[in-house]
């Protein structure tokens, strides 16, 4: 198990190190003149790891596109389909420059830097939105969807287009919620069936106040910290586990170092298309359009990819001898609902909670 986890550790540090070249070799900001010119420049921005996925050479309008996430996952999968999709649409004009594994970044940082127009977009969990819009820390509450059926429909109706629509006042424009999925939780060190088998471990979670308070409820620590961080906290015992949906943990191999996975399906848990509002408002409507109907459908096409993605995903888990728990989610729910008397202490938006209760 040490050579695994010393093995996934050198391959986080690999990455790194790529990053750091990549980001020295690439230039400044991309204002929304150079988005609509096609600055020469931008093409000599695209160095980046090995995990790069850049588009056409041939385009002239290249949208950096950062996420933490690993090349192989459900993110990165949509952020190809729109890569397609938005060059057929362009008529080769436009493409994205994916960037996994955080090579721009963890979530906060690229948030922040698309709202100054230094990255044009990313795509990133809702973890640490609401340090920006305080409004978004609802949809991180304790199963506040049974399913994605309820889920999109909230998401896509007029709660999910009013948080989106809160991003311009950071610069950014909420183009749509793909998927990340409900959140499981792992661990090294025993099976957990229910919220007391959780006592004393020390669980990483996203830097989500919502989020930590829950897992101090079931009556773990929660420790939290930037998803690049998760290998170097298991290999030390910093942690004693994480919890994340079943895609990224198998796609980021954490499965490798956690032997134990149980499906609390504790929270379900969408991640934010952003674009940089100035690069959006420097498109010709042309451009526009082709970036619009291509985000749309590569959202759809995520979102089934994701959900269609878990059930191989469980197999290859269990067929690397991880064991994975099915558990009785109503003791689950029972102890997670003390969040819901904490929602004044967690400065949440109780009307927005109710809207939700009754639209889902
Ligand atoms: O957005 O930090 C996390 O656990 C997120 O789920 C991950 O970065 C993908």
């Amino acid at each position: 198990m040490k050579n695994k986890i010393l093995a996934a550790l050198l391959t986080v540090a690999l990455v790194g190190t790529m990053t750091a070249c990549g980001n020295k070799s690439e230039g400044g900001s991309t204002d929304s003149s150079n988005t609509q010119s096609s600055s020469s420049t931008a093409s000599t921005d695209t160095e980046g790891g090995e995990d790069t996925m850049l588009g056409a050479d041939s385009a002239t309008v290249r949208l950096k596109v950062g996420t933490t996430t690993a090349p192989e996952g459900h993110y990165v999968k949509g952020l190809q389909e729109m890569q397609k999709l938005l060059e057929e649409y362009s008529d080769g004009e436009m493409t994205l420059d994916i960037y996994p594994n955080s090579q721009l970044g963890n979530e906060r940082d690229m948030m922040e830097n698309v709202g100054m127009g230094v990255q044009e977009m990313c795509l990133i969990s809702t973890g640490p939105i609401p340090n920006f819009v305080s409004d978004f820390a609802v949809l991180d509450l304790p199963y506040l969807f049974e399913n994605e059926e309820q889920a999109y429909k909230v998401l896509d109706g007029e709660v999910g287009t009013s948080l989106l629509g809160q991003l311009d006042s950071q610069g950014i424009k909420g183009v749509g919620f793909w998927e990340n999925g409900f959140r499981e939780v792992t661990n090294d060190k025993k099976e957990i069936v229910t919220p007391d088998d959780l006592k004393g471990m020390k669980i990483r979670t996203m830097e989500n106040n919502v989020h930590m308070a829950t897992y101090q409820a079931l009556g773990a620590t929660a420790t939290p910290m930037a998803w690049s961080e998760i290998f170097t906290a298991l290999q030390q015992g910093t942690v004693d586990g994480q919890e994340n949906p079943i895609a990224i943990i198998e796609s980021a191999k954490v499965y490798e170092v956690q032997k134990y996975v149980s499906m609390i399906d504790l929270f379900y848990s969408p991640c934010v298309l952003m674009i940089s509002q100035s690069t959006y408002d420097g498109f010709t409507d042309a451009q526009k359009e082709a970036f619009d109907k291509a985000a749309e459908e590569a959202k759809d096409y995520q979102r089934e990819y994701s959900s269609s993605y878990n059930k191989e995903a469980i197999q290859t888990m269990k067929d690397a001898g991880v064991t994975v728990t099915e558990v009785d989610k109503a003791v689950w729910q029972e102890a997670a609902n003390a969040v819901y008397d904490q929602l004044d202490s967690l400065n949440l938006n109780k009307e927005l909670v109710e809207k939700i209760q009754s639209s889902k």
